[in-house]
């Protein structure tokens, strides 16, 4: 399934080298600003970052899934807040338009989303509609060859960014559930979409979420995703598919790097006479650890592949996503735990990416809704 090695090989290679000689060493910068700088901004546009999963035809690198997974494995040995920033372009703000859009629709916005000159956002989650986000309020009415929208769309990652925003709204208010939503493709400037202010989060500096308003936002007709009414919920599913598996790869990686981190302080630091991974019970935890990362890189590997061969894995992607956020989240506490007293002060990366890997059990469906997914599965599975 991979295309072509010695290609594929020379990206991971230049993106693992960007990582540790651009990213890493900017991370504290990012972590106090809150703010990307320009040039690695640049960086990542040249190297094609935003372009990752856009079809070659439109300017992207075309990745299957599982050269993406290895990509993500190498990206994420460094904030998340990094991949944040093209991750939306990659996944969830892209993939509705790749998925499910019409060909004129991907003509016209794939090429700047591949380039990273518009960064696109996902609009699903509301005040009142998270974990259920089929019971979403956005209206969209036709009106002539525009639908006018209002409603507020929450959390919403890169808003503060965005230059487009993948939206679902409610297309018909008699359809209480999933069968009445649309989705749409929402400039940013056009009038009735405003920001709320940018969210303070627990991590992930550099990364920015707010509320996205509309009020009598006119939108043209042409914009309804796949022209069709009435599948925008099933598009933001098969989008969170992807975006499940995708996220699952960034745990990988990033329990990858704290891990390394953990190991490497473990040699230096000496205590009762001898370095403390001397000692088993610091072992234990360094390989319970190396463990857990094999078993999620191999899970994260074996669904992108079964996704390559047009398998459905919906139910493989929440296992992963189940599985290797609480595998890093598990990994982030053994290490700040390894790190002792060191590991609860800013001076280490180990406090910071304890902190931002919370976020990985939540977003893109928390731990308890992909195990409701999964169970589901199993179940409709046994009754046929
Ligand atoms: N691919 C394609 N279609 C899917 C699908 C998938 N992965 N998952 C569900 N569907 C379809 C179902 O087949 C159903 O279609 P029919 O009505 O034609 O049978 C429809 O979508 C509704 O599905 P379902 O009945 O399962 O919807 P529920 O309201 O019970 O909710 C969950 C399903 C809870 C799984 C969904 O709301 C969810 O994933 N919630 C979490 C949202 C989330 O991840 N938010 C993060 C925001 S983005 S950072």
């Amino acid at each position: 399934m991979i295309r072509d090695d010695e290609t594929l090989n020379l990206l991971l290679d230049a993106i693992s080298r960007f990582v540790r000689e651009r990213l890493v060493p900017a991370e504290e910068h990012v972590a106090q600003t809150d703010e990307i700088p320009a040039d690695i901004v640049g960086e990542m546009r040249e190297l094609g970052l935003f372009g990752l999963s856009i079809p070659e035809q439109y300017g992207g690198l075309g990745l299957t899934m599982e050269e993406e997974v290895l990509v993500a494995f190498e990206i994420a040995r460094t904030s998340p807040c990094f991949r944040s920033l093209f991750g939306t372009n990659v996944g969830i703000g892209s993939q509705g338009l790749i998925i499910d859009g019409t060909d004129e629709q991907k003509a016209h916005y794939l090429p700047k989303l591949a380039s990273g000159e518009l960064i696109a956002s996902f609009a699903l989650t509301e005040p009142g509609a998270g974990s259920d986000a089929a019971s979403l309020r956005t209206r969209a009415v036709r009106d002539g060859d525009h639908y006018v929208i209002d409603g507020t769309k929450r959390f919403i990652t890169n808003a503060p960014e965005a230059g487009l925003f993948t939206v679902m709204a409610r297309t018909d208010p008699e359809i209480k559930g999933a069968g009445g939503i649309s989705a749409f493709i929402v400039e940013r400037g056009t009038p009735g979409l405003s920001l709320g202010k940018v969210d303070k989060k627990m991590g992930q500096r550099g990364a920015h979420t707010c509320d996205v308003i509309f009020e009598n936002c006119r939108v043209p007709a042409r914009n309804l995703i796949g022209g069709v009414e009435g599948i925008g919920f099933k598009t933001a599913m098969k989008v969170l598919d992807k975006g499940r598996l995708h996220i699952a790869a960034i745990c990988v990686g990033a329990a990858e790097r704290m891990l390394d981190d953990a190991l490497r302080y473990a040699l230096e630091r000496a205590q009762f006479g001898k370095a403390i991974a001397e000692f088993q019970l610091i072992q234990a935890m360094l390989a319970d650890s190396r463990a857990e990362i094999y078993a999620a890189r191999s899970m994260v590997l074996d669904a992108a592949r079964r996704r390559d061969a047009n398998q459905d894995v919906a139910t493989l992607a929440s296992c992963c996503k189940l599985f290797a956020s609480e595998m890093c989240g598990r990994v982030a506490d053994r290490a700040v735990q390894i790190h002792g007293g060191a590991g609860y002060v800013s001076e280490y990366a180990v406090e910071r990416f304890y902190r931002d890997v919370r976020l990985f059990r939540i977003y893109e469906g928390t731990t308890q809704i992909q195990q409701i997914v999964i169970a589901r599965d199993m179940m409709r599975k046994a009754s046929v």
